[in-house]
């Protein structure tokens, strides 16, 4: 890699303007080294990573407990397909369903594939269990919703720049307001062919649009009520990030998604992904009870790479990680604090209007229009000075570092981004 190591940030960046679609507009930084809640730059340079790799490396970077059983996973057997059974998946599907309290798991690699696999799940048991008429079956999302990249997944999106131009769409979705369970219900009670909900107990890409703390809760009795399923897209908010294991847990901080919890308004189908494997490798999981998951038959579903044993034996550490450092404590503890600091600075501020998330998925409303360039030059300019962030709808910037975090980095931090934004008071 020796033309790598000489090679400056802007002979990478041209690289890829070169040679790589142009799907992405970056920040100019170039990392070339993590660990833990850094990263460095190619001229070495250290940040702060406020990104987390859209929360997928909630356990930090190169956490050395994962990355170790990658490489032991990775000498020893690393895809066999699901023609053959593996040693790792059994073992991890066990190790999966007792974490979250679900009788069975459908593994795949991506975020996108795993809600895909909701959506398939849903209909086929529509027709099969809840007897639908063929064809009919209807799935519920939310108004400002992201689950993903297919086709399908954006033919239910209301956002232009990911819709436009890849029509024809796939049919079955009606969207509702989010964080309104009057217009859940207003559908359910004229429509007899509703399969299920789909959701995001927080929507990130909406700019970590926070609901009411009881939404899930009446989503959760809603769905029951009317016998639909419950899907909870806990992709990017799931694995401790909000503050508890899952957003779905509400108030909850301990390391299990229990029944226990009165708080804890359990979905019939949960989707995770990102930071099941802590970010090291492509992993993401549907869990349900048997009385759903037993619809998909041999030959109905799959992935060549779906619950291979590299991943199987990644995921297991990153789990173990989640448990052991107590990274939904951290998150809440270090949330409430966050959202202190900023806020007895919003309150002083005439550039950042609003603070809100929970737990270490925050973010900050700058006070410009969407259109402007204010928020992607502060990110410019909390890059210069040593923390990354990335602005969303032109002019949110979404806060959301490993939960490895200490109290001593994030005053450090909140410093950093407090003293920024106040080089843009107007
Ligand atoms: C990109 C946002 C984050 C997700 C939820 C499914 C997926 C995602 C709730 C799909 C993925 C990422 C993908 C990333 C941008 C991004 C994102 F800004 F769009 F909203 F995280 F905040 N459900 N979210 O958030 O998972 O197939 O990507 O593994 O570049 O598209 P995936």
């Amino acid at each position: 890699m020796e033309v790598l190591a000489t090679s400056t940030s802007q002979e990478i960046i041209n690289l890829e303007n070169k040679y790589g679609a142009h799907n992405y507009h970056p920040l100019p930084v170039v990392l070339s080294k993590g660990e833990g809640v850094y990263v460095w730059d190619v001229e070495g340079k250290k940040y702060y990573d406020f990104l987390s790799a859209y929360s997928a490396v909630n356990q930090g970077h190169c956490h050395p407990k994962i990355v170790n059983a990658m490489v032991k996973q990775a000498e020893t057997l690393t895809l066999t397909s699901r023609a053959f059974f593996n040693d790792q998946l059994g073992p991890y599907e066990e190790y999966l369903t007792s974490y979250f309290g679900f009788d069975k798991v459908l593994p795949m690699n991506t975020g996108a594939e795993a809600v895909e696999t909701a959506l398939k799940i849903t209909r086929k048991w529509a027709y099969e269990v809840k007897g639908i008429p063929e064809n009919q079956a209807l799935i519920i999302v939310a108004d400002g919703n992201f689950h993903g990249r297919t086709t399908t997944i954006i033919s239910f999106s209301n956002d232009t720049n990911a819709r436009k131009n890849f029509g024809p769409y796939t049919e079955g979705f009606i969207s509702i307001p989010y964080n309104d369970v009057n217009a859940l219900e207003e559908v359910l009670k004229n429509n007899s062919n509703v399969a299920g909900f789909l959701v995001e107990p927080i929507q990130g890409e909406a700019g970590v649009f926070t609901p009411d703390d009881l939404y899930m809760m009446q989503v959760k009795n809603v769905c029951n009520q009317y016998n639909i399923l419950f899907l909870a897209d806990e992709i990017q908010t799931g694995i401790a990030r909000t503050g508890s294991l899952l957003a779905v847990c509400g108030n909850c901080s301990c390391e299990n998604a229990c029944e226990r919890q009165e708080t804890y308004a359990r979905p019939d189908v949960l989707i995770l992904g990102k930071a099941i494997s802590g970010g090291v490798y492509p992993v993401s999981a549907v869990l349900a009870d048997d009385a759903i998951m037993n619809v998909i038959k041999p030959g109905q579903h799959g992935s060549t790479f779906g619950g291979n044993p590299l991943g199987a034996a990644v995921a297991m550490a990153a789990l173990e990680v989640t448990r052991d450092e107590n990274l939904a404590q951290n998150a809440r503890r270090l949330g409430v604090f966050f959202r202190e600091k900023m806020q007895e600075y919003v309150n002083t501020s005439n550039i950042a209007t609003l603070v809100r998330g929970k737990g270490l998925l925050n973010a900050v409303v700058i006070n410009d229009t969407e259109d402007s360039d204010t928020a992607w030059n502060i990110c410019m300019r909390l890059r210069d000075n040593g923390l990354l962030a990335k602005p969303t709808h032109g002019n949110i910037i979404r806060f959301a570092p490993p939960l490895v975090m200490t109290e001593a980095q994030l005053l450090d931090c909140t410093q950093i981004i407090i003293d920024t934004l106040k080089e843009f008071e107007k």
